[in-house]
């Protein structure tokens, strides 16, 4: 079996470290590809191996499990399965890394908004996707993550982040486009989060959704502007955004239902309120009715209401296309993270002055 050896002592989770032998760590090649993916860090024979559980964790699990099916919120003091805290923390933790790389295509286009008041707008909108980053990493260090443990699985390209911000953003309609389908497909799935039973997730999600919508009326209101008021250059810079982003779109809300691994076990928790393709239809449904409104075409020849269904039927997504991009290949991966890690590492001596100034305020009141 092949190892692989790391220096990495303090920026690892409690249960690898516990595996350091001489200051190094040594892990075999498939633990160390499936850090972050589902924080399992046990070898897998230790996996596989049906746990022993005391008369008292089947107990605290029936309770689990009753409080669950009464539809009550779990805190993150309450017990809970292992495997409820790592699935949360997979949820969770890549949600909260989408927040902070979604600001990157938006952030591009900062110093290029075409006036004060859409520059404001975009900067607010902006700082407001770092805040949702911080209110979901805050909930998930209740699970035993720390920060500096999620950003370094980020940073190490072994965690995930919603596919849709590795595609680029070529023009300002782009930027519209974004605040209409991105935040309004963000929306539609987060909307049902804020009924997860994990409830300091479900409180995260109620601030973060009402911010989400503004995101979308913005960038809906940025591309009406275009449509209604601008020159047939600009309304064809919106309709080619459009062409763009549709389909990146559709992917967002993860593999159809029978080909979603997690679906099953996330709504058996309450964690998932709403399936994967429901929230797909849902989306597909509001937007194409919106999309008359602006004046453009989704690009969808098989997009048509479907009155028996009452819904509106569409065409086949490219699940090669999403799954190239969720494994590091799509068109801006290296360039996204590339740009995120040297943010985190042009900021460093931000976080080392405050710690500075921080310590200097304990010395001082230590000495008074
Ligand atoms: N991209 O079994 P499922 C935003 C992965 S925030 C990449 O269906 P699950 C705000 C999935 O993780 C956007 N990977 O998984 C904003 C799993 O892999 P794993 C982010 C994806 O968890 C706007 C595998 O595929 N929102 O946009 C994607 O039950 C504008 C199998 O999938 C959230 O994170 C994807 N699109 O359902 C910011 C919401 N889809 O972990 C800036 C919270 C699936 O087993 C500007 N998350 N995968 O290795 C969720 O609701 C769920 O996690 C889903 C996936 C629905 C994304």
């Amino acid at each position: 079996m092949r190892l692989r050896r790391l220096p990495l002592k303090g920026a690892l989770p409690a249960a690898q470290q516990s595996r350091i032998r001489g200051g190094r760590l040594v892990l075999n090649r498939k633990e160390f590809a499936m850090y972050t993916q589902a924080m399992d860090q046990q070898p897998k024979e230790e996996r596989e191996r049906k746990p022993v559980r005391s008369v008292e964790e089947v107990e605290l699990e029936r309770r689990f499990d009753a409080k669950i099916d009464a539809g009550d919120f779990i805190e993150a003091k309450d017990w809970m399965p292992e495997h409820y805290r790592k699935t949360l923390l997979r949820q969770i933790s890549q949600h909260a890394h989408s927040e902070i790389v979604g600001m990157l295509p938006e952030g591009n286009w900062i110093t290029r908004a075409p006036t004060l008041k859409r520059k404001a707008i975009l900067l607010a909108k902006v700082q407001d996707e770092g805040g949702h980053g911080l209110y979901l990493y805050a909930a998930a260090e209740t699970l035993g993550t720390s920060r500096d443990q999620m950003i370094d699985a980020l940073h190490a390209g072994k965690a995930k982040y919603s596919s849709i911000f590795n595609y680029p953003t070529l023009s300002w309609a782009d930027i519209g486009t974004i605040g209409w389908l991105v935040d309004g497909a963000a929306i539609m799935n987060q909307v049902p989060i804020c009924r997860c039973s994990y409830a300091p997730y479900a409180r995260a999600m109620i601030r973060i959704c009402r911010e989400e919508s503004f995101h979308q009326r913005q960038g809906f209101d940025s591309l009406l502007v275009m449509m209604r008021d601008g020159t047939p250059e600009q309304r064809a810079m919106v309709q080619d955004a459009v062409n763009r982003w549709w389909w990146p779109c559709l992917m967002m809300f993860g593999p159809p239902d029978d080909q979603s691994p997690n679906s099953a076990q996330g709504m058996r928790w309450g964690i998932k309120r709403v399936s994967n393709d429901t929230l797909r239809q849902k989306f597909v449904d509001a937007t194409a009715e919106q999309a008359k409104v602006l004046g453009v075409t989704l690009p969808d020849p098989l997009l048509k209401w479907n009155p028996e269904r009452e819904h509106h039927d569409f065409g086949p997504i490219d699940w090669a296309e999403f799954w190239r991009v969720v494994g590091g290949d799509g068109p801006c991966n290296r360039e996204r993270l590339a740009a995120r890690v040297k943010a985190w590492d042009d900021g460093a001596w931000v976080r080392d002055a405050a710690l500075a100034h921080a310590r200097k305020q304990v010395t001082k009141q230590e000495a008074a």
